[in-house]
Order: structure tokens, then C-alpha cells, then sequence
């Protein structure tokens, strides 16, 4: 009941930020995209992570609003790089109450509009799980916004249960492997086989296959030599403040 009100006093009070976590191409090194991650600026905790407060947000239906937050501060902060010069797609984590509604693609749309922020540096995280359950509407729904240019990406892959005649079915470009199957490639061969395998599956479906939680050199290499087309981790950058983040993406030219 306390993480409730404080949620929603987080929501009246303007205490949510983003960080932003690169993603850098294979072999290239050149940076594709950054991923949006929620933090809390509470007023007593200090900086907290969405693992402390999301699945409740998601049960009491606190996170439409901050969905909602997030969506328009994400259009906002494309249009204020684009000012820049910053030229830059950000990825947003999409929850499944966010997602019970097809308003959220309305309102997605209108925030980028209002915004003048251009759809092809949009992106979409869809977990996995999510994917596989979504409806009718919101499969046509994410076509929609597929069609207007934004990317749309499977996140959490290999954590749920695929059905993966339906993943060909879904309008998807890119696949996040997630970070279970990349721990051991660099120490474990039969790892190595799995993830090389998925990466090849993804391929064959047409999608880009991207590898997150990467942590040493050593993974990365192993991802490059088996064909992963993207990496992200603490071992390329932190998710940083957009500060950071700028200065961080300027020395990648
Ligand atoms: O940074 P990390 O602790 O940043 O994120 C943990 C989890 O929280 C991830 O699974 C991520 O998908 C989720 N998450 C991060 N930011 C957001 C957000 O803006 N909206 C939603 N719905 N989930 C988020
Ligand atoms: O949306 P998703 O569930 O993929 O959230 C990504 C999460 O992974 C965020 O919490 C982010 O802070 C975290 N993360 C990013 N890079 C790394 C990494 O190299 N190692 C680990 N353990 N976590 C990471
Ligand atoms: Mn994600
Ligand atoms: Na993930």
C-alpha cells in the first residue's frame, strides 16, 4: 500500500528518469540504437530500479500512466537530440497491461506526432512471452506502427516459451537473446552451440539477432565469430543519463 502512493506520488511528483544503454553493431562497433531504462529518483531511497517497483505498478495499473511518461518523454527527448544533430533510434519496454489496450498505439503515435519525432527512431521491446499472446488487434496494431517506419523488437528471448511458427508471424525485426543464453558461450561449448543455433533461427526468420547482458570481451567475440548482429552490456557501456550518454555516443564517430 506504501509502494502504491509513493508510485503515485511518484507519478504527480515527476520523480521517474531514463537512462540509456548503448547497442553497438558486430563487427562495426558503431552505434545502432540505446535502450530507455526506467529509474526512480526517490525522494527517501534514492535512485531505484524497476525490479523494486514495476510488477507492482503492473498490479495496481499504475504503469499505463507511467507508460504514458515514458512514451511521451522518449518522443520528446528524439525530437531534442534531432535538434542536436543526435540522430539516434531509442528502444522502449513495453509491459503487458501497457499492451491489454490498442489506445496505447494511439497514444504512442500521438506523442510521437506531438513531438515531431520521426517513427524509424522508434523502437518497440516485446517480451517474449508477451509476443506469443498477444491479440488480433495488437498484432495489427504493431504492424501499424511497423509500417510507419518504427522497429520492432522481441525481448527476453529464450527465457519463455516460443511457439515459433507464431514468431514468423509476428511483424518483428529484431530478436534480444536474452542474457541466459549468452552467459557461459565463452566457457561452455554446448552454450556456444545453443546460441549459435538460435542466432542462426533468427536469421532464417529474417530478423536481426541481438545479444544484451554482455559482460567481457570474451562473449562478445564468441558473439561476432557466430554471427550476432548486435551486442549490449555492461562490458560496451552502462545504461547512462543522457548526459553521459551523449558524450559516450560523440567519441563512438
Ligand atoms: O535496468 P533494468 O533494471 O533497468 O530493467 C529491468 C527490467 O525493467 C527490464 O526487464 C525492463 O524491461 C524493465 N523496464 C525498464 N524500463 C522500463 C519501462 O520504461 N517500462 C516498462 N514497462 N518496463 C521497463
Ligand atoms: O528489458 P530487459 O529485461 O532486457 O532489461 C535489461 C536489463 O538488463 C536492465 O536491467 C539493464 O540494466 C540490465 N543489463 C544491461 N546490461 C547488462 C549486463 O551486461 N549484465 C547484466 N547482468 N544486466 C545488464
Ligand atoms: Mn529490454
Ligand atoms: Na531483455
Amino acid at each position: 500500500v506504501q509502494l502504491e502512493s509513493d508510485l503515485r506520488e511518484a507519478i504527480d511528483q515527476n520523480e521517474f528518469a531514463l537512462v540509456f544503454q548503448p547497442q553497438i553493431s558486430l563487427p562495426g562497433g558503431r552505434i545502432v540504437a540505446a535502450e530507455a531504462l526506467l529509474r526512480w529518483r526517490h525522494p527517501r531511497d534514492g535512485l531505484r530500479l524497476p525490479a523494486t517497483f514495476i510488477k507492482r505498478a503492473e498490479e495496481t495499473g499504475l504503469i499505463v500512466e507511467i507508460g504514458e511518461w515514458v512514451i511521451a518523454t522518449v518522443a520528446d527527448t528524439i525530437a531534442r537530440w534531432g535538434k542536436m544533430g543526435i540522430e539516434q533510434r531509442l528502444a522502449i519496454n513495453i509491459s503487458p497491461r501497457q499492451l491489454d489496450h490498442v489506445a496505447f498505439f494511439r497514444r504512442l503515435r500521438a506523442a510521437m506526432k506531438a513531438a515531431n519525432a520521426p517513427a524509424h527512431l522508434l523502437e518497440l521491446e516485446i517480451t517474449e512471452t508477451l509476443a506469443m499472446h498477444c491479440s488480433s488487434e495488437v498484432v495489427e496494431a504493431i504492424a501499424q506502427l511497423r509500417n510507419d517506419g518504427a522497429t520492432i523488437s522481441i525481448d527476453d528471448f529464450g527465457t519463455g516459451y516460443s511457439n515459433l511458427a507464431r514468431l514468423r508471424d509476428l511483424p518483428v525485426d529484431r530478436v534480444k537473446l536474452d542474457r541466459s543464453l549468452i552467459e557461459h558461450i565463452a566457457t561452455n561449448n554446448e552454450a556456444r552451440t545453443i546460441a549459435h543455433a538460435v542466432i542462426g533461427l533468427i536469421h532464417g526468420l529474417g530478423c536481426e539477432a541481438v545479444g544484451e547482458g554482455i559482460e567481457t570481451q570474451a562473449q562478445a567475440d564468441v558473439l561476432r565469430v557466430i554471427g550476432c548482429d548486435v551486442i549490449q552490456g555492461y562490458a560496451i557501456a552502462l545504461p547512462m543519463d543522457e548526459d553521459a550518454f551523449i558524450a559516450w555516443s560523440r567519441t563512438d564517430e
